[in-house]
C-alpha cells in the first residue's frame, strides 16, 4: 500500500515513474474539475467521511472528517488472482490478460471512457443538492457518494493512463471536458443528462441509475482483461452504499406520507408539506426507464462482441453452464406493424437484454420492501415498476408509445396520459417548493421520515457536517 503517496494506491505507483508523472499532471486539473463543479459551496467544511485505505474487505474503510478538496482519491484494485482464467465467450479458458490485447483495443477503451464518463457526471447533476438537504445526515451522504464518483474517476482514468499510451491520456482529458446536461459537449449516456435537481430525484437517481452501475460493474467484473475486473470489483463495495443511500431515501419518504396519510386520513399529503404517493409513482417511473436505457439496446452486436471477445460478461458468470452460447436464443417481444410478436434472438446479441433482466429483478426487490412499508402501515396503496417497455429512448422499443403496463398505445393516447404517468412541471415545481435545508442536526425536512441508524453508530444527532 503505498496510502501516503501523493496519489493513494495499491499498485506500486511509485515503481512506475512515467505513468506517476502522467497521473500526477492530471490530478490538478481533476481538482480544478471538482472546485467548479463538485458539490456548491461546502468545500471548506468538515465532513465525517469514510476514505478507502485498503482492499481487504474487513477493513477497507476509515472513518474521519475530512474537507472534500482533501479527500484522499486513490486507486485501488482487489488482489489479482493467480491462474485466472477468461470465464466466457470464444477465448473461454484462455490465461486473462494483464495487457490490452491489440485487436481488443478499440472495444475496452470504448466500454471504460463510457464507464468513467457517468461517474463525473453524477457528481455535475448533483452539485446543488447540498443547499436543500432534508437534514445534515442526508447532507454528508450526499458527499459520501459525490467522493466516491470522483474515486471510481480515479479508477478509470487510471486503467486509461496506464494502458492505453497518448490516446488513454487524452480520454482522460475528455472526461474533465464533457459536462452533464450541456448541448455541445454532453455527458456520453442519456440519463447522466438529465437534471437531478432536488431529493426526490437524488433518492431515485441512487436507488435506479446506481443500480445500473452496479449491473454494468459486476459484468465488467467478470472481464478478460484483469486489471479492468480488479478495479470494477473494488468499486462494487462503494456502489452498494449508493444504492442504500437510494433505497432508504425514498423508504423513507414513504414512510413519512404512509404516516400523515393515515394520521389525517387523506391521500392528499401535499398539503401537509409531504410528497403524494402518485407523484413518488411518477418519479419512479421517470428514472426506471431512463435507467433501463443506460443497458443498451435490446439485439446489440457490440454486446455480442464483447461477450465473444471476453471483455464484457454476464451478472455472475460462474452461475450459468454454457459460457459460449454459440446454440441458445434469447424469446424477445419485438414490436411489427405495431403489434408485439415473440423472436428468437441468439443469445450473444442479447446481452443487454440479459442483464436488464437481472436489474428489474433487483428493483423489484427494493420495490417490494417500500411496499411492505405501506402494508405495514395498512394502507391498500402500492408502487410499481413500469413497464422495461415504458418511455424508452434506446433500443427496439424507442419511439414507440406503451403504457406503463406495457400495453402498445397511440401517439394521441400517449400524449394525453403522459402527465399521469410522468412527472409535469407542475409536479416539479411542488417537490422544488418542499425543497430547504434543515441545518440542525438530528432534525429531518417535513416530507421525509428519519433513518433507522446513524452512520458508523454515530446517533443521528450527530454534526455530521461541520460547517467552516
Ligand atoms: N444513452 O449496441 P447498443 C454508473 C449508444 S452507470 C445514449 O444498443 P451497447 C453510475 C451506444 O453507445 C453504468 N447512448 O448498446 C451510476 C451505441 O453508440 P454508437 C455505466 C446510448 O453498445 C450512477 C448505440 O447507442 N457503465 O456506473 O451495447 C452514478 C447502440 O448501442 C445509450 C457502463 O455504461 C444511452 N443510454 O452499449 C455514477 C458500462 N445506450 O456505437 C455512475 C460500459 C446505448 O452507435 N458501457 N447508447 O455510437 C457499456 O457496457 C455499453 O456501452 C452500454 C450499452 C451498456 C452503455
Amino acid at each position: 500500500m503505498e496510502l501516503d503517496a501523493k496519489i493513494p494506491n495499491n499498485v506500486n505507483l511509485s515503481s512506475e515513474p512515467k505513468l506517476q508523472r502522467a497521473l500526477e499532471k492530471w490530478q490538478p486539473r481533476f481538482l480544478d474539475w471538482w472546485m467548479d463543479m463538485g458539490p456548491e459551496g461546502f468545500q471548506k467544511d468538515d465532513v465525517y467521511l469514510r476514505t478507502a485505505i485498503s482492499v481487504d474487505p474487513a477493513g477497507w474503510a476509515h472513518y474521519d472528517y475530512v474537507k472534500m478538496p482533501d479527500y484522499r482519491w486513490g486507486i485501488f484494485l482487489t488482489p489479482q488472482q493467480s491462474g485466472r482464467v477468461i470465464g466466457f465467450g470464444d477465448n473461454q479458458g484462455q490465461p486473462v490478460w494483464n495487457e490490452v490485447p491489440g485487436e481488443f483495443r478499440t472495444q475496452l477503451r470504448r466500454l471504460i471512457v463510457t464507464q468513467g464518463d457517468t461517474e463525473p457526471a453524477s457528481v455535475e447533476q448533483q452539485r446543488r443538492l447540498g443547499k436543500t438537504a432534508p437534514s445534515v445526515f442526508d447532507l454528508r451522504n450526499l458527499f459520501q457518494v459525490n467522493v466516491e464518483e470522483g474515486r471510481h474517476l480515479w479508477a478509470m482514468v487510471y486503467l486509461l493512463h496506464s494502458y492505453f499510451g497518448r490516446d488513454g491520456r487524452e480520454e482522460a482529458e475528455e472526461l474533465l471536458d464533457r459536462r452533464s446536461g450541456d448541448r455541445d459537449k454532453p455527458r456520453i449516456l442519456g440519463a447522466f443528462n438529465e437534471p437531478c435537481d432536488d431529493w426526490l430525484n437524488f433518492y431515485m437517481f441512487t436507488m435506479f441509475t446506481d443500480r445500473d452501475g452496479k449491473y454494468q460493474l459486476l459484468a465488467l467484473a467478470e472481464s478478460g482483461f484483469d486489471p479492468l475486473a480488479r478495479t470494477t470489483k473494488f468499486m462494487l463495495t462503494e456502489e452498494a452504499f449508493h444504492m442504500s443511500v437510494g433505497e432508504t431515501g425514498v423508504g423513507r419518504i414513504v414512510d413519512r406520507t404512509a404516516q400523515l396519510m393515515r394520521e389525517k386520513k387523506d391521500d392528499d399529503v401535499r398539503k401537509h408539506g409531504a410528497i403524494d404517493l402518485p407523484t413518488i409513482q411518477k418519479y419512479l417511473n421517470f428514472w426506471v426507464s431512463v435507467s433501463s436505457d443506460l443497458f443498451g439496446g435490446e439485439i446489440s452486436t457490440n454486446a455480442a462482441q464483447y461477450f465473444a471477445a471476453g471483455l464484457k460478461g454476464r451478472n455472475r458468470e460462474e452461475s450459468y453452464d454454457d459460457h459460449k452460447l454459440l446454440d441458445s436464443f434469447y424469446s424477445m417481444e419485438v414490436s411489427k406493424e405495431g403489434r408485439l410478436v415473440t423472436e428468437e434472438i441468439p443469445l450473444r446479441n442479447a446481452m443487454n437484454e440479459v442483464l436488464r433482466d437481472d436489474y428489474i429483478e433487483d428493483c423489484q426487490r427494493g420495490v417490494d420492501r417500500w411496499n411492505k412499508a405501506l402494508e405495514d402501515a395498512g394502507l391498500s396503496d402500492r408502487l410499481k415498476l413500469p413497464h422495461r417497455r415504458f418511455h424508452r429512448q434506446i433500443g427496439i422499443y424507442s419511439g414507440l408509445h406503451f403504457s406503463p403496463e406495457g400495453v402498445p398505445i397511440s401517439e394521441e393516447e400517449w400524449k394525453r396520459k403522459r402527465g399521469e404517468w410522468l412527472p409535469t412541471d407542475e409536479d416539479q415545481a411542488f417537490v422544488r417548493s418542499l425543497m430547504h435545508a434543515v441545518t440542525e442536526p438530528g432534525k429531518m425536512a417535513s416530507w421525509i421520515g428519519p433513518p433507522r441508524q446513524g452512520i458508523k453508530g454515530k446517533p443521528l444527532e450527530f454534526e455530521y457536517v461541520r460547517k467552516a
